[in-house]
């Protein structure tokens, strides 16, 4: 059973450069980094926070605090035309600081009653915060699952921290992937559009994605979004290769057939601004930034 859509909801969705392959020419989304901490260690992530040059997720220039980011917003907002998303998408888990994350938005609300905002997390925390998501009035989250089998997130992710507790092996895996399931299925059925981000890792994870993708379907996504691996330096799975376009392709071209496949992921930085495909971040970087007055 799936949640019902508002109006306002599909109407936003319209204008969300990342759920409508039609707006994402003409609507610009801005990332905020403010939160840097993280609850998981996946084998292809590593957090840079000063690093221009690069342009990945969980890349970010600077992180700011929810007061910072508020006068980042306001700037970039009087700066770009059509900006209709504020995401919190790291660089590290938007829920692993949720203090700052729901701080951000409430503190964004107050200020602009429509902008749309979008999370995107692992979704271990989401059955302890997805009311509270509800609850701010968030309809579009991201949550990144990787495998329903315990044994290949075994060589996914080298650690899951929970409740205090530090899991590793197939136990990690099976935690993250449990409260993923809870998490997405909730969301769901409280009106929210769930987009699933997959990273696409050959020889590891690539023969279980079909199965990733009927199992979301029949939780009610909205769409998925399976992305090649771009092996980071430093991460654990920097010597892998980097998945190959075509191969990516006649992937998501399989999965088409059960849920609509997202296509024109640029795969942005936590600080990403601007439209999907020409990303402003470094030009607004909050040290360039002269307050009026
Ligand atoms: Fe940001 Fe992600 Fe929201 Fe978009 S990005 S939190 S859904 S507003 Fe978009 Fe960038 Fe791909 Fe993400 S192109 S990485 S899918
Ligand atoms: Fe990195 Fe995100 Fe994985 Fe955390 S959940 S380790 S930030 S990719």
């Amino acid at each position: 059973c799936s949640g019902t859509l508002s109006a306002d909801t599909l109407e936003k969705t319209n204008k969300h450069p990342c759920y409508s392959a039609d707006a994402h020419h003409k609507y610009a989304r801005m990332h905020l980094p403010v939160a840097p901490g993280c609850n998981v260690q996946c084998n292809y992530c590593n957090r840079k926070f000063d690093c221009v040059n690069e342009s990945r997720p969980g890349v970010t220039s600077e992180v700011l605090t929810p007061a910072l980011a508020s006068d980042k917003f306001v700037w970039v907002k009087g700066e770009i035309e059509h900006l209709s998303v504020v995401g919190i998408a790291g660089p590290g888990d938007a829920l692993a600081d949720w203090p700052s994350t729901k701080q951000t938005i409430e503190n964004i609300k107050a200020i602009d009653q429509t902008i749309t905002f979008c999370l995107s997390t692992n979704g271990l925390l989401l059955p302890k915060y997805a009311s509270e998501i509800v609850a701010l009035g968030i309809r579009h989250v991201t949550v990144t699952v990787n495998t329903l089998d315990p044994a290949i997130g075994a060589k996914i992710y080298k650690f899951v921290s929970y409740q205090g507790k530090h899991y590793v092996g197939s136990q990690a895996a099976e935690l993250l992937l449990v409260n993923q399931l809870a998490g997405i299925e909730y969301l769901v059925q409280h009106g929210v559009l769930v987009k699933i981000n997959i990273v696409m890792i050959k020889g590891i994870n690539d023969r279980d994605i079909p199965a990733v993708v009927k199992k979301v379907k029949a939780l009610g996504v909205f769409v998925t979004n399976i992305m090649p691996l771009i092996p980071a330096p430093g991460s654990a799975f920097e010597h892998l290769p980097q998945t190959s376009m075509k191969e990516l392709n006649a992937l998501r071209d399989v999965c088409q057939l059960d849920i609509h496949q997202m296509r024109h992921c640029q795969q942005c930085r936590a600080d990403a601004i601007g439209l999907l495909h020409e990303d402003r971040s470094q030009e607004f970087r909050m040290c360039n930034h002269v307050p009026d007055g």
